[in-house]
């Protein structure tokens, strides 16, 4: 019995669920959004972990099933808050090779009458590794319906500026390997000021990921940063605490 097996049926056994970490407006503390993260407990082996069965399921192709399961779920349960904030979803490459995003992603909207507007795709890097994939095309047709984009774990990778340039995101999440050592490390302190610069420029937002300490915070909004999100602010945790502490802090 494979993981591999087990995780196909992982959906009709009803063992996923999405867990949500706020993004942060680093001035005013307000939550302005949440990323969405895919967990799997399995009845015996319990808790396991994106790290580990992501790549299974990208390998597979069973990442295109459960990326469609995580847009529609998310955008069913943050839509049911009585707030405004985004929602960002991590997003694979082999969903646009191998899967339709543009459709998913279009009936997972009208399915949950989510506000596209409000919706984001993370995607990373890797998704260009791969030329022919249209990405292009895909991401043009997502920004007419209204949809945003962020390129994730910046800065790690095969980063290309390219990128930036050539491509319609809106926003850039900068590892948290960058931030993790921002109060001691003037490297680091100068490579944020050049990613900030630089994004300022493509009239980008920066997002700072990873944030864990006031220390850390201080020191990001001496440099001019905005929006953060980290371990300080919140964890991942359920629809219903993030609710919760939506309804608290509004
Ligand atoms: O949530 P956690 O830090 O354990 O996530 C580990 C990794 O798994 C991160 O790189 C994260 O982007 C990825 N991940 C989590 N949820 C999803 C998802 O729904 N889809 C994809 N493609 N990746 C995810
Ligand atoms: O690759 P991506 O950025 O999507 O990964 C998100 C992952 O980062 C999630 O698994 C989440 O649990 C993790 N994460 C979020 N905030 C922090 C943090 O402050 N510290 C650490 N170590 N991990 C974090
Ligand atoms: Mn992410
Ligand atoms: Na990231």
């Amino acid at each position: 019995r494979s993981l591999e097996t087990e995780l196909f049926k992982s959906i009709s056994r009803n063992e996923l669920r999405m867990v949500y970490q706020p993004l942060i407006d680093l001035r005013s503390r307000e939550i302005i959004g949440v990323e969405a993260l895919l967990r799997w407990r399995h009845g015996e082996l319990g808790e396991i972990s994106p790290v580990e069965f992501i790549p299974i399921s990208e390998e597979n192709g069973f990442i295109v099933e459960l990326g469609a399961w995580t847009l529609h779920r998310s955008m069913e349960e943050v839509g049911q808050w009585d707030s405004n904030i985004n929602l960002s979803v991590n997003v694979s490459a082999l969903q646009f090779s191998r899967g339709d995003i543009v459709a998913t992603v279009e009936d997972a909207l009208k399915a949950t009458k989510f506000p596209a507007k409000r919706f984001d795709l993370e995607i990373t890097e890797s998704l260009f590794i791969d030329e022919t994939i249209d990405v292009r095309s895909s991401m043009q047709e997502l920004a007419e319906l209204g949809c945003c984009f962020s390129l994730d774990d910046f800065g790690t990778g095969y980063s290309s500026l390219a990128y930036l340039q050539n491509y319609p995101f809106s926003k850039i999440k900068l590892d948290r390997m960058f931030i993790s050592k921002v109060t001691t490390n003037k490297k680091d302190v100068a490579l944020i000021e050049a990613v900030l610069h630089m994004a300022k420029a493509f009239g980008m937002e920066t997002v700072m990921e990873g944030i864990e300490t006031e220390e850390q915070t201080e020191t990001l909004l001496g440099l001019g940063c905005r929006v953060g999100q980290g371990y300080l602010f919140g964890r991942p945790m359920s629809a219903a605490d993030l609710a919760q502490l939506l309804r608290r802090s509004a």
